[in-house]
């Protein structure tokens, strides 16, 4: 034996293994391997704080708790005590609002507190719980953090089991196509193309690994930041347990403090950040196909939509225009001189967005696949060789578009789009998709910004990668004004690049609700710029189904039609003369709703509000509430409720508490109930709220074919007190950045026999008109007089019963008797 010799120290097991047949097997440790189980976090020994850092240990593990601000803190684990360089794509900074803060101990217990929130850390087993400032726990471990080695790559399996309240329900999580609530369901983020998913189907396109918890009306968030192939388990498998976890990375979560829903919404964006302001013109209606080619059908398209009288500002070219393919090349053949059909297009009113794939062909005499060679910048596998997989072009590389260098050379890749007048770019098969296989294989290395990864861990951030290089490179290009960017695939955080669409769905009734759910739930996680394929994707679509479709798509933040390629025609006048009628109808009403939409969108750019409000995020006190999922909220002051079944001649909708206009009639209603509405095809549910100064354009056929002269605004009587806010900018620049902008606040006041709005305009922006055209609707007297400023002017009624009277834009407040 060689128990006396310390160099070769036999470990006590080993030595026990031997003895019962007395033969000394020589040094077989695999006989001996620990078994691969769960290790939790043990008792707490001890604990130090750095600034505002506080790490806990239980002697081998140590968790990190850090206050990123009142609300939000975050905890972090390292199962080895080795916490990973700190880097994320999504969180650009987590340390910048620490305010005031205090630690405390206590004889069970660790306390980090905060002005809002308390983080408890239990000293016997490691739990640790949020609190509010009254003591109430609204989140809190239902076992310590966990981990299990990874034998294949090293690193480890990380976990985090919560408690699920019996009532809780649960919100988020990005694009899945399920209930808003998500109690009783088990997800995976895992950024795949999902060509005509379905109902349930699980993963989509895009990884938000944040969701919000709604226990007895108080809410708070979790986002787990990590780019792995997440799971989340959601009192699936326990009914009183939420679990999350990942295949590698760090457990590191975010606690985010409510215990407004909205407000954990916004926190968020606090940390991910918020989607500028796009230029007005991508806020209005979109049309786009696979694809329309040559120039003469695009140019017929653009013709068809001023004929008719039918507003449009975008034209998409899907992959046809391009030469074999061939990112940033054009087909000569159908396209002959791009520059001029951009043009002729523009001076109609049209802007152009081009797609662009993620594949590069490999081909020797193609410039940007050599470029991308001599320039190392294709992924390359695990063993060195390129990551080569057939796509829309043949054989292609793939940019590593998590290297920096990679980012800038693609950025500038734009150059010949742009000259060409190109004013929007659609990423798209970026998660990254690859015919047959699917997507890349886990051994592929990127440079994740330095800190090295495979493929596993820079998957679900590839496509948020490729259009963080697009934006940014656009609005390079671009100097002063506003690119317009849509990917398919994306990771939290990649609303700061870019808006969303569905993917490809369904011309089905199921895939319209489908939609419905969707662009709700991507707008409360935080992906505000979202909409469907307005018809559906694949399949075919009636009259009446494309029609309702237009309808939702008003209210979609993004509103585009879109077909593939095997498809009839798919334009608003595709279904006859009578549905042709409705959705210009529908059309035109997005357009007078611009600086509204504009305005919602701004207070999330500026605030980090949701866009999209569904009604538990209205009315959260109410369990009654987290059922419904039809009515949801645009801006605060636009309840609708889509119809979502042929033939459907009435709908029961549910109005939140409050006085409630329904737009097509002005007959108003008490809200905190529900109400039965008819829902003729040319009609969909549309509520203004009382009290609501809800501004509107005249419809146009794009944004800013005609100056406008005088600025409706319609006011909604109420008997309480009602702000409203409208923004106005220029609408293509980043001037806002410079706070040139107006920010206009109006508060109406209503009592039995007058009726009082007072106006607050701020900002360094000047608007061309020198007026408003004041429409009051539901007034319950007979107006006599309207003194703006203490001046007398008339006020008429029309025949629609609204007094209209015209007033100086500058206004401080007018009375009506
Ligand atoms: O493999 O570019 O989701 O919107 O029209 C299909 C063609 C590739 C998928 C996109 C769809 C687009 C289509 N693309």
């Amino acid at each position: 034996m060689s128990k006396n010799n310390p160099e070769h120290t036999v470990p006590e097991a080993l030595e026990d293994a031997t003895l019962d047949d007395g033969i000394h097997h020589v040094n077989n440790p695999v006989l001996d391997l620990p078994e691969i189980v769960k290790n939790y976090l043990g008792e707490v020994t001890g604990y130090r704080q750095e600034a505002n850092n506080f790490y806990f240990t239980d002697g081998h593990a140590e968790v990190e708790v850090k206050v990123v601000s009142d609300e939000i803190i975050r905890v972090r684990l390292a199962p080895s005590g080795q916490f990973l360089e700190e880097f994320s794509y999504a969180v650009p900074q987590a340390d910048k609002r620490v305010e005031v803060f205090s630690f405390a101990e206590a004889e069970d217990s660790y306390r980090v507190k905060t002005n809002t929130v308390t983080c408890v850390i239990n000293k016997a087993d490691f739990h640790i719980a949020f609190e509010d400032r009254t003591g109430q726990v609204f989140n809190r471990d239902h076992a310590p953090m966990h981990w299990e080695e990874n034998p294949d790559f090293g690193g480890y399996y990380v976990y985090c089991t919560k408690t699920a309240f019996p009532d809780e329900g649960f919100y988020g999580l990005g694009d899945k196509p399920t209930h808003l609530n998500v109690r009783g369901r088990r997800f995976v983020n895992w950024n795949s193309d999902t060509y005509s998913f379905q109902f349930n189907q699980d993963p989509l396109y895009r990884s938000i690994p944040f969701y919000i918890g709604l226990n007895e009306g108080q809410a708070y968030g979790i986002f787990f930041d990590n780019t792995f192939k997440t799971f989340f388990d959601f009192a699936a498998e326990a009914h009183d347990q939420t679990s999350f976890w990942s295949e590698g990375g760090e457990l590191q979560y975010y606690y985010i403090h409510g215990p407004h829903m909205i407000d954990v919404v916004k926190r968020y964006h606090t940390l991910t950040g918020t989607h500028y302001l796009p230029p007005m013109w991508a806020l209005g209606y979109h049309q786009c196909r696979w694809s329309y080619y040559p120039e003469s059908k695009v140019k017929d398209l653009a013709r068809n939509f001023r004929a008719r009288q039918i507003p449009c500002d975008a034209i998409y070219l899907d992959i046809d225009y391009m030469d074999g393919y061939r990112c940033f090349t054009w087909n000569k053949h159908h396209f002959p001189d791009p520059k001029r059909m951009i043009k002729e297009l523009a001076d109609d009113g049209f802007r152009t967005v081009v797609i662009i794939d993620p594949g590069i062909k490999v081909d020797n005499n193609y410039w940007v696949f050599r470029e991308g060679k001599e320039n190392h910048f294709f992924c390359r596998r695990g063993d060195d060789y390129f990551m080569e997989g057939y796509v829309w072009p043949g054989r292609c590389q793939f940019p590593d578009f998590t290297n920096a260098k990679v980012r800038e050379w693609w950025g500038g890749l734009f150059e010949g789009l742009v000259e060409a007048g190109v004013a929007g770019v659609w990423n798209d098969m970026n998660e990254p998709a690859v015919f047959g296989r699917g997507t890349f294989p886990d051994d592929v290395r990127h440079n994740y910004d330095g800190y090295r990864g495979s493929h596993r861990k820079a998957h679900n951030v590839y496509g948020m990668q490729m259009v963080r290089a697009t934006y940014e490179g656009l609005k390079k290009l671009f100097h002063k004004r506003r690119p317009f960017t849509i990917t398919r695939a994306a990771y939290a955080g990649t609303q700061r690049y870019a808006s969303v669409w569905t993917g490809d769905n369904i011309a089905t009734w199921e895939h319209l609700r489908l939609g419905v759910l969707q662009v709700q739930r991507l707008s409360v996680s935080g992906m505000p710029f979202c909409g469907t394929d307005i018809g559906g994707f694949s399949g075919e679509p009636d009259g009446e189904l494309f029609t309702r479709w237009i309808q939702f798509g008003v209210f979609s933040p993004f509103m585009r039609a879109h077909s593939a390629g095997d498809t009839a025609e798919r334009e608003p006048w595709s279904f006859g003369p009578e549905y042709e009628a409705i959705n210009r109808k529908f059309i035109e009403l997005r357009y007078k709703l611009l600086p509204y939409i504009y305005s919602v969108f701004w207070e999330h750019t500026h605030h980090g509000f949701p866009i999209l409000r569904p009604v538990t995020f209205l009315e959260q006190e109410f369990p009654t509430n987290m059922p419904r999922e039809e009515e949801f909220a645009l801006g605060d002051k636009i309840l609708v409720s889509p119809v979502l079944h042929p033939g459907q001649q009435a709908k029961i909708v549910y109005l939140p508490a409050g006085k409630w206009y329904y737009y097509w009639n002005d007959h108003v209603y008490e809200g905190k109930q529900e109400i039965e509405i008819a829902t003729p095809i040319d009609e969909m549910p549309m509520f203004v709220r009382g009290g609501t100064v809800l501004p509107e354009y005249p419809v146009m056929q794009y944004v800013d074919e005609k100056p406008i002269d005088s600025l409706k605004l319609r006011v909604y009587y109420s008997n309480d007190e009602t702000n409203s806010y409208l923004y106005e900018d220029h609408g293509d620049t980043f001037a806002y950045e410079q706070h040139i902008y107006m920010e206009k606040k109006f508060v109406v006041k209503g009592g039995d026999a007058h009726l009082t709005i007072t106006q607050d305009a701020e900002g360094l922006f000047s608007e061309r008109y020198d007026t408003y055209d004041l429409a009051f609707i539901g007034l319950p007297f007979r107006a006599t007089a309207v003194l703006v400023d203490g001046k007398k002017i008339s006020a008429s009624p029309r025949e629609d019963g609204h007094y209209t009277a015209t007033v100086p834009k500058d206004f401080r407040q007018i009375v009506v008797t």
